[in-house]
């Protein structure tokens, strides 16, 4: 499939030039002319950002005034900002096979909430102690670490009601399999291992590149994948499929994670909306310090690659996952 992108977010520049579209375009030198469907990313992304951002707004408010600390406090990290990537993605998946958006939207306010719940409980003392998120103080520094740990507590745990509660229109088994899903992806084999291996390898002299990967495997694609797989389950994707989707993601997942990295480096902490060069102060180990800058580009875009050919027999129809494939890597926060 030969990708044009007709429209991108200001600044983004694709690695690679996908294109879709009716569109002349360059590549190697020669001006190739393509007729294919045009996709027009910045649209696409602008779109599923409010319709998440109004889903967001609506999932959460006190009911008494006995709530009214810790609901302010969830709303405070949830509704920050944030580009809502994880949402989008399951929007996607959920589209790819011929699944409304509405049917995806519980979940997809489900992903943002287990996300949210990490960023603030990453950000507490005893892990990354950081002060800044989303381009404001994190939660912990507003409301103290008592109440931060609870608000993402409860945030991870009312992110499941929220599923269970609201996903309409689809039969039980498949909400059933989402909950399986996204309950896999923050346990010991997702985000709470993965940071756990996270935190132990800082400091340490021989992390490995295998240690590495698991880490962020684990740490940061498991969520992405959760997204992609369970927005293709909600709209009733096979077995096969959904297995072709989760390959996608867990490489998008990785180059994620290779461009935060790298991002920590060459962007300042106005730009990221948080601490610029924390990996390098804590001493992390990140794909730079394994690979170099230069190489660790080149990994980002092998792995986007890989991301898209996993998925390529969808044709037109996954332009909008590989359009997030290129944004992935491309993005400047
Ligand atoms: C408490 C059960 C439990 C689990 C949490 C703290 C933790 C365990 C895991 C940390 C997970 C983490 C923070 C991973 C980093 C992933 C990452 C690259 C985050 C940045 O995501 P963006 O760029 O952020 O999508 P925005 O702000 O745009 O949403």
């Amino acid at each position: 499939m030969l990708l044009v992108v007709t429209s991108l977010m200001p600044g983004w520049a694709p690695h690679s030039a996908p294109s879709y579209g009716p569109a002349h375009h360059q590549r190697g030198g020669r001006l190739l002319a393509q007729a294919s469907t045009a996709f027009d990313l910045a649209s696409y992304m602008d779109e599923k950002r409010l319709y998440t951002e109004a889903a967001l707004d609506a999932s959460l408010t006190s009911t008494c005034k006995e709530t009214d600390i810790i609901v302010e406090s969830m709303r405070y990290s949830l509704m920050a900002g944030g580009k809502r990537v994880r949402p989008m993605l399951c929007f996607a998946a959920t589209e790819l096979f011929g699944g409304a958006p509405e049917v995806a939207k519980p979940t997809a306010v489900a992903l943002e909430m287990i996300h949210t719940m990490s960023l603030i409980h990453d950000d507490l003392p005893a892990m990354d102690n950081d002060d800044l998120r989303r381009g404001k103080p994190t939660n912990h520094v507003l409301y103290g670490d008592d109440v931060a740990i609870l608000a993402g507590d409860a945030m991870l745990s009312e992110s499941f009601a929220h599923v269970a509660r609201e996903t309409k229109g689809v039969p039980a088994e498949r909400v059933v399999k989402v909950l399986n899903i996204l309950g896999d992806s923050v346990g010991a084999l997702g985000l709470a291992g993965g940071q756990v291996m996270d935190l132990k390898s800082e400091g340490q002299a021989e992390v490995t590149m295998e240690t590495l990967t698991w880490i962020h495997t684990h740490k940061t694609a498991a969520l992405l994948k959760a997204a992609v797989a369970s927005g293709a389950v909600l709209a009733g994707a096979s077995d096969e499929d959904v297995a072709k989707c989760e390959e996608y993601a867990l490489k998008i997942g990785l180059a994620f994670q290779v461009a935060d990295d790298i991002l920590d480096i060459e962007a300042s902490s106005e730009e990221l909306g948080k601490t610029a060069g924390k990996d390098m102060e804590v001493d992390k180990t990140t794909y730079p310090k394994l690979l170099g800058l230069e190489r660790s580009k080149e990994v980002a875009q092998e792995l986007v690659d890989e991301a898209k050919a996993a998925i390529e027999e969808f044709g037109d129809a996954a332009a909008p996952l590989i359009g997030l494939a290129d944004y992935i890597i491309a993005r400047k926060n």
